[in-house]
């Protein structure tokens, strides 16, 4: 289910729609999206809010500008700092003394840069690699912090040391210094400035307010695991180490407010207003500067990365701030709201060459904003009824042969690991008396799909489809999507779903949400598709046995034309993609009359003829005469089996 796409999709198309995430904070957030929201209960809960914790939180973001004016306070800029090993001299780590830039730098190429002798702050333009401080006149390379991947330079006795070692053996997180602010004036204009005095005060006044408030703050202690393990080397060790002294007072205040609505529907709305806010809000958020959303939020990548210039935005936020609690209200909460209650889907058309989109609305009714929690009994289905639960869905209680499709986005083999990240938000969540899970004392799971190991990973995506099989129609679909780079991925999911008792019947080339490039040999060739694998019960594929010929040539005809009709857009597509795209076009044309292990093993066996028809694939895609144009070209003795 993960953020609830299917069952919104699934309930404007009318049916009655079952979700199952066995992570509470993926449910928590479907069950508010899903559920009543009603817009002037929650428009009203909010404007209190704004009139009282809202005021409080924006306090501690005020500071003057260079004349004395007091101003918002947008961001504040900090800067990670570790000892040298060798002198204990103080380093701190930045990769470039630029700043702040625009997202488009050729246009604007007007940048922010700091003196790392005085700390004044200045323009300067992006490429420049030589400066000289109005300030104090010291000249450096903008371009060239202390910080260089992974090792940093010690500015005194000019050794390079590894960064994380050195934070590791030190056995607390790095130190932040504050370094700059950007302020709103009140006319409206931002403007950069160093820190001062008054600053560092304002944050220590901060600190010393959250030793004295009672206040609900995480304790969940970060728990190891494949994307926990580098935080874990930087000796973090709670959830609650991913925020200041600033932000935890702040998002305590609020938190506590919020707890107080009676309402319990506008409040879990607010709530997951909250939440949102959360990965905005933390010493894991970055700068992405001018011209787009300025805050980075520190899930950008899917990975935990500790983040060595972070940004602390205004919690509560100003009208022209990023990722704040007031401007995700507006920008989430309420045009959520608006979809619900007018639905629409996007229609893309090219006028003279460009590529416009448009709402198309009235395709499908309101929703019903109506969840129930418990399963339907057979026939006491109510027409377009959403049925939200948490639990793994290797087993689900539900009847048998009792749903018609299966839609989902299963985890992928080697990827990310859901509910290491999720752990961030349980450990806010678990705090409530009335959200899911809250019994529950991390959102990390046994049964969980995913497993460094490749045979577990298997197994347990096939203990679930397994259970998809038993409580699908005989005529039902199950849908899924699958993403992997190596061969053995592909080997393992036809496994899992043929031994579950499902063929493949169809597979559609889809863009990624991001490309992966693992391993990293293929970074230079990332793979940018998805596949949408379609199954249907084996027993019910009317298809019948061909020869591995008649395979091959259909499966190359297939792969031609969904590459040809993926690309009608203008995309970029791999060698990888190629190979990805043939293998699952080979998967649908291998099952009917084999087994599993035939399947795989024939799969096995044309590997070495995969590799080479995916150039020849790739060569025929951007060639107008693909066959003839290949063999004149001199295609190699590889190429070749391609065109018998
Ligand atoms: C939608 S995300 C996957 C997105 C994308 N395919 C990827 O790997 O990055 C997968 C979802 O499956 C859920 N999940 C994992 N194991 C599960 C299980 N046994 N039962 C139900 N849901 C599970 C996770 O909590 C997560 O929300
Ligand atoms: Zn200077
Ligand atoms: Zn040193």
């Amino acid at each position: 289910m993960g953020s609830g796409t299917t069952i919104g999709e699934a309930h404007k198309l009318g049916y009655t729609a079952i979700g199952r995430d066995i992570n509470p904070v993926a449910v928590e957030a479907v069950r508010i999206a899903m559920g009543r929201l009603d817009r002037a209960a929650v428009v009203d809960a909010f404007r209190s809010l704004d009139r009282d914790v809202g005021q409080r939180i924006r306090r501690l973001y005020k500071a003057k500008d260079a004349r004395g004016v007091e101003c918002d306070v947008l961001y504040y800029f900090w800067v990670k700092a570790v000892r040298c090993p060798l002198c204990s001299n103080r380093v701190e780590l930045f990769s470039s003394y630029v700043i702040a830039r625009h997202a488009f730098a050729a246009r604007n190429p007007v940048v922010q840069v700091l003196c790392p002798q005085c700390g004044e702050i200045f323009p300067s333009t992006y490429k420049a690699i030589a400066e000289t401080c109005p300030a104090c006149n010291v000249q450096f390379d903008p371009q060239q912090g202390p910080a260089r991947g992974t090792h940093a330079e010690c500015s005194h006795c000019h050794a390079q040391f590894p960064i994380a070692k050195t934070v590791r053996k030190s056995g607390r997180p790095p130190e932040h210094r504050l370094y700059a602010k950007l302020l709103l004036r009140p006319d409206g204009q931002k403007v950069y400035l160093p820190t001062t005095d008054e600053d560092s005060q304002s944050y220590v006044a901060a600190s010393q307010e959250l030793q004295t408030q009672d206040l609900l703050l995480p304790t969940l202690r970060i728990a190891d695991g494949h994307n926990t393990r580098q935080v874990l080397n930087y000796a973090y060790t709670s959830w609650r180490d991913f925020f200041n002294h600033r932000q935890l007072l702040a998002l305590g205040w609020l938190h506590r407010a919020i707890c107080r609505i009676e309402d319990k529907d506008t409040r879990d709305a607010l709530f997951s207003v909250f939440s949102s806010s959360l990965e905005f809000n933390n010493m894991f958020a970055s700068y992405k500067g001018e011209g787009t959303g300025a805050v980075r939020h520190m899930f950008s990548h899917h990975i935990l990365k500790p983040e060595r210039t972070p940004i602390e935005a205004n919690v509560w936020g100003t009208e022209k701030s990023s990722g704040a609690f007031s401007t995700l209200f507006k920008s989430r909460l309420l045009r959520c709201i608006d979809y619900r209650e007018r639905p629409f889907e996007v229609s893309l058309s090219k006028l003279r060459g460009r590529s416009s989109s448009a709402k198309v609305f009235d395709s499908s009714a309101a929703f019903q904003g109506r969840v129930k929690t418990d399963w339907p009994g057979r026939g006491e289905d109510s027409f377009r009824g959403i049925y939200l639960s948490c639990g793994s869905s290797h087993s689900t209680g539900l009847p048998s042969g009792s749903v018609d499709y299966v839609v989902t986005d299963p985890p992928f083999f080697d990827n990310v690991h859901y509910s290491e990240l999720a752990d961030f938000f349980f450990a806010w969540q678990q705090l409530r008396q009335d959200a899911v899970g809250t019994d529950l004392c991390t959102s990390r799971q046994q049964d969980e799909v995913q497993d460094t190991d490749a045979q577990r990973f298997a197994a347990k995506l096939q203990a679930v489809l397994q259970e998809c099989h038993r409580v699908l129609t005989d005529s039902g679909l199950l849908v899924f999507t699958y993403h992997h780079s190596r061969q053995d991925g592909w080997l393992s999911v036809c496994q899992a779903c043929m031994n579950a008792g499902f063929c493949f019947v169809n597979a559609h080339p889809v863009k990624a949400e991001m490309s992966v490039a693992t391993p990293k040999s293929q970074a230079k060739d990332p793979i940018d598709i998805d596949v949408l694998l379609v199954c249907r019960k084996a027993r019910s594929d009317v298809r019948t046995y061909s020869g591995e010929d008649t395979v091959w040539a259909c499966a190359v005809e297939r792969t031609r034309d969904k590459a040809s009709r993926y690309l009608q857009r203008p995309r970029r597509f791999s060698k990888n993609d190629m190979r990805v795209l043939l293998t699952s076009q080979l998967l649908v044309e291998l099952c009917p009359g084999r087994m599993a292990s035939d399947v795989t093993n024939t799969l096995r066996a044309m590997l070495p003829r995969i590799e080479a028809a995916k150039l020849s694939l790739l060569h025929e895609l951007h060639n107008p005469l693909p066959a003839v144009r290949a063999v004149e070209s001199g295609a190699s003795q590889e190429e070749l089996p391609l065109f018998r």
